[in-house]
C-alpha cells in the first residue's frame, strides 16, 4: 500500500540532472518541506493555495499552521487562511464545525476519534482537497498525511485516501534519567531538560511533539522504567505538567515510570505491599495528585522485580496484584497500567528465555482492565535476531502490548545502518498458531485476534539532544518506521522505508532505490556479522557494543555470553527443545513440532533453539562451521557494499548528510570486522575446525580481541 503511495510520485521524478541540494544537518527529519520546483511546484502552488478552517481548538490550529509551514515552505508562498473553501483550498473539517459536510459524498462512521480521510470534493462547482475527521486529531493527523503526499512532488488530483489507526496506544518509552544521562541512549543527552523545567520550555519540545505526531504517536513515557522515586514527587509532577502542556495540542498524552517502592523509598510509608490499604491510599492520593496537574494523564509504566527492580513479589504477591493495586488508583481518571513481563531471576535457574512466560502466563484473566502487560519482541532482550515472545498468543484474556526498541543498543548503537523496519515486521507478521493458522503478533496487539479494545504499543525512544534527534540520519528511520508501524501494523517495512528516502532525502528514484536496497538487508547483514544463524547475546560488556563471546565472569549465569552460545568441542547452541530446557514448549504445537528437529527449524533461528554439531549438514550443503564462518563474511560483504552504493549517491545528497553517513558507515565496516574476526578467532579455538576455503584468518590472535575494551560506552546504566 505504501509503495503504491510514493509509485506516482516516484515515476515523475525528475531523471535529469542532479537535483539541487540545500545545507542539511538533520533537525527537520521527515518534516524537511523542500522547496518545489517545476510540475511538483505548479501542482502545489494550484491546489493548496488556501486552507479553509473552521475548527478553532488547538489541535485545530496546529493543523492548520504546519499546513502553511509545510505548504509556505514548499511553494515560497504562504496559503492564506479562509473561513469557507474556494477553489484550490484544503478544507479542514469536522460535523461539529462544519455543517456543510453532509452535503459532501463522505462517511465519517468508522473513522472514530483519531481517524481522517483526505478526499478531493467539488464545492461550489470548484475541486477543493478535503480532510475530515470526527475530531481534531484526525485532521492533525490528516494534515501531515497530506504534507506526506505533497513532499512527494506529485499529483495531488482525486484524491481518495482514508486511515484508522489500529492501535490505541502509540507510544515512545523514554529511558531518560532525571540528571539528562540516557540508559541506552546514543544520541546525547536526554531532550527534558529536568533543572530548568517547568519554567524555560524550550522549542524543542513542540518539534519533539510535531515529529511524533506526524507519525500518529499518541503518548510518551518520560522517565526510565529504571525509575527514581523523585519522578513522582511535587517538583518532578509539575515539570512532567508543563511538557504535557507543550504536547496536548498535539494528541500525546504523558505517562510516567513508577517505581514500586516510590512510597517507602520517600519516607512516607514502610512497607509497599499492594495488599496493604495504606499502600493503595497512598498511590490513590498520588493519582489524585498527577490528575489534579495534568487531567489527561496516561498512566503507569512499571518495570517490576526485574533486574534488581522492586516489585510486589517483594511481599509474594503476584505481578496481577501489584498492577491491579496501581490501576485501581487511576482507574477513576481513565487512567491504565503498563506493567512490563521483562522478568528474569537470578536465583532461578531455569532458561532466562522461559521465565516471563513462567511468570505470566498462570495470571492471564487476572488483570483488571485497564491493565496492559508489555511484553518485548523477543523473549530475551532486542537480539539483532529473536523469535517472537513465546506470551503472545498465550495470554488471550489479557492485552499485551509490544515493546520494541529503537534505540540499538545491540544493533551497533548510533554508528552502524540497520534499518529496524525489517525487524519489527519480521515480528509483527509471526505467526502464533493461537487460534490456528494467521493468527500473528500483530492480530494479537491490535487486539483483533481475542476482541481487545484496550490495545498498545511502545517502542524505547532513541532520542537525545543531538541535532539530527537520534545519532544518525538513518537511525531517524527507524523512529519513524515505529511510528508508522503503530499506526497500522500490517504496513509493510520496504514500503515505509521508500517514504523515509522520499520525505528525507528526496523522492528522485536515483535516490530512494539505493537508500531503499541498502536500508533492507542492513538488519540481516548486523545479525550475520553479529551472530548469525540464532545466536544471541555475545555482545561485550562494554555497554553491549563490539563482540565478547568469551565473557563468563559476570555475576549473574545468564548476563554473560557463555550462557547463550554454549559452543563446546561438539558444537554450538543453545539447546531449547525437550533435551534441553524445553522452551519449545512455550509455542503452540505447529511450532513446537517444527522447532523440535534441526531439519525443520528455520536456519536463521537455529542456534537460538539447537545445540548443533560442528559438522553437521545444512540445507545449503556446507556444515555448520562453514556457514558460520560464511555468514560472517557476507554480513562484512554487505558493508562494504552499502558503502559502495553511498558513494555513488555524492551528488544527490547534501553535503553533511553525505559525509556523516559516509563516515558512519566506514566505522561500520571496522565493526563488522570486528566482529567477524573476533567471533571467528574465538570460535575456532573451540570448534577446533579449520576455516573453509577462501575465508581469510583473523587479522589477530584471539587474546587481541579479547583485551580490545570500550569503557566509556555511552548510555550505561
Ligand atoms: C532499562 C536490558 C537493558 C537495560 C534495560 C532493560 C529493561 O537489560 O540492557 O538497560 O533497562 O533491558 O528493558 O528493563
Amino acid at each position: 500500500m505504501l509503495t503504491r503511495l510514493f509509485s506516482w510520485s516516484i515515476a515523475l521524478a525528475s531523471i535529469a540532472a542532479a537535483p539541487a541540494v540545500m545545507a542539511e544537518d538533520g533537525y527537520d527529519l521527515w518534516l524537511r518541506y523542500p522547496k518545489a520546483e517545476g510540475t511538483a511546484l505548479s501542482t502545489l502552488s494550484s491546489h493548496a493555495t488556501s486552507i479553509a478552517i473552521a475548527a478553532q481548538g488547538d489541535t485545530a490550529k496546529v493543523a492548520r499552521d504546519e499546513l502553511i509551514r509545510g505548504l509556505g515552505k514548499m511553494t515560497g508562498v504562504n496559503p492564506t487562511v479562509a473561513g469557507t473553501p474556494q477553489a484550490g483550498s484544503i478544507w479542514l473539517a469536522t460535523p461539529a464545525t462544519d455543517p456543510a459536510l453532509a452535503s459532501q459524498p463522505v462517511k465519517l462512521d468508522g473513522l472514530g476519534d483519531e481517524g481522517y480521510l483526505i478526499r478531493t470534493v467539488t464545492v461550489n462547482g470548484n475541486p477543493v482537497t478535503l480532510i475530515a475527521a470526527n475530531r481534531e486529531i484526525g485532521l492533525l493527523y490528516g494534515a501531515f498525511h497530506y504534507l506526506r503526499l505533497a513532499q512527494g512532488g506529485g499529483s495531488l488530483d482525486r484524491i481518495d485516501i482514508r486511515s484508522t489507526p489500529k492501535i490505541k496506544l502509540r507510544l515512545l518509552n523514554h529511558w531518560d534519567n532525571l540528571d539528562r544521562t540516557v540508559e541506552r541512549g546514543y544520541a546525547g543527552q536526554s531532550i527534558w531538560d529536568w533543572w530548568r523545567l517547568p519554567e524555560w520550555k524550550g522549542p524543542r519540545y513542540t518539534d519533539y511533539a510535531r515529529a511524533n505526531a506526524s507519525l500518529g504517536i499518541n503518548g510518551t513515557v518520560l522517565n526510565n522504567v529504571n525509575a527514581k522515586p523523585e519522578s513522582l514527587t511535587a517538583p518532578y509532577i509539575a515539570k512532567a505538567a508543563a511538557l504535557a502542556d507543550v504536547f496536548r495540542p498535539y494528541g500525546i498524552k504523558v505517562y510516567l515510570s513508577a517505581r514500586w517502592s516510590t512510597p517507602v523509598e520517600l519516607g512516607e510509608l514502610k512497607t509497599a505491599d499492594p495488599l496493604d490499604p495504606q499502600v493503595a491510599a497512598w498511590w490513590k492520593a498520588k493519582a489524585d495528585e498527577i490528575y489534579k496537574a495534568i487531567p489527561d494523564f496516561g498512566g503507569f509504566l512499571v518495570k517490576a522485580n526485574s533486574e534488581g527492580q522492586p516489585g510486589p513479589q517483594d511481599y509474594k504477591r503476584n505481578h496481577a496484584e501489584g498492577a491491579n493495586m496501581l490501576a485501581a488508583a487511576l482507574k477513576p481518571h481513565g487512567g491504565i497500567v503498563m506493567w512490563r513481563a521483562f522478568v528474569y531471576a537470578h536465583d532461578n535457574p531455569d532458561d532466562r528465555a522461559k521465565q516471563a512466560y513462567a511468570d505470566f502466563k498462570p495470571l492471564d484473566g487476572q488483570f483488571a482492565d485497564n491493565v496492559l502487560v508489555q511484553v518485548k519482541n523477543g523473549a530475551i532482550d532486542f537480539q539483532p535476531r529473536e523469535p517472537f515472545h513465546p506470551l503472545f498468543g498465550a495470554m488471550p484474556k489479557t492485552p499485551l502490548m509490544m515493546e520494541f526498541q529503537i534505540t540499538k543498543e545491540y544493533l551497533g548503537q548510533s554508528t552502524n545502518l540497520t534499518y529496524l523496519g525489517t525487524l519489527f515486521q519480521e515480528t509483527l507478521e509471526s505467526d502464533t498458531y493461537a487460534k490456528g493458522k494467521g493468527s500473528t503478533v500483530a492480530k494479537v496487539i491490535d487486539g483483533s485476534l481475542d476482541g481487545h479494545k484496550l490495545t498498545g504499543i511502545a517502542g524505547v525512544a532513541n532520542i537525545g539532544v543531538d541535532r539530527d534527534w537520534s545519532g544518525s540520519i538513518f537511525n531517524q528511520a527507524d523512529w519513524y518506521a515505529f511510528g508508522r508501524l503503530a499506526w497500522d501494523p500490517e504496513l509493510g517495512a520496504e514500503g515505509i522505508a521508500r517514504e523515509w528516502a522520499a520525505l528525507t532525502f528526496s523522492p528522485d528514484r536515483r535516490i530512494v532505490d539505493p537508500v531503499v536496497r541498502m536500508m533492507m538487508g542492513s538488519r540481516e547483514a548486523a545479525v550475520n556479522y553479529m551472530t548469525p544463524l540464532g545466536l544471541a547475546h555475545i555482545m561485550s560488556v562494554y555497554g553491549h557494543y563490539g563482540p565478547g563471546p568469551w565473557v563468563d565472569t559476570l555475576d549473574r549465569p545468564e548476563w554473560n555470553p557463555v550462557y547463550y552460545h554454549r559452543a563446546d568441542a561438539q558444537g554450538i547452541g543453545f539447546d531449547r527443545t525437550a533435551t534441553g530446557s524445553n522452551a519449545i514448549a512455550q509455542y503452540a504445537p505447529e511450532i513446537a513440532r517444527r522447532l523440535a528437529k534441526v531439519s525443520t527449524t528455520p536456519e536463521n533461528e537455529l542456534l537460538w533453539w539447537h545445540h548443533v554439531g560442528w559438522d553437521q549438514k545444512l540445507s545449503s550443503g556446507e556444515t555448520l562451521w562453514d556457514s558460520l564462518v560464511h555468514h560472517y563474511d557476507q554480513g562484512v560483504a554487505y558493508v562494504q557494499g552499502m558503502r559502495q552504493q553511498w558513494a555513488a549517491l555524492r551528488p544527490y545528497v547534501d553535503a553533511d548528510r553525505f559525509k556523516q553517513t559516509e563516515t558512519f558507515l566506514m566505522m561500520q565496516e571496522q565493526d563488522a570486522r570486528l566482529w567477524r574476526n573476533a567471533c571467528i578467532a574465538y570460535f575456532q579455538s573451540i570448534s577446533k575446525r579449520p576455516l573453509p576455503a577462501g575465508a581469510a584468518a583473523p587479522e589477530h590472535p584471539l587474546e587481541w580481541y579479547k583485551a580490545l575494551k570500550w569503557p566509556y560506552n555511552p548510555g550505561q546504566p
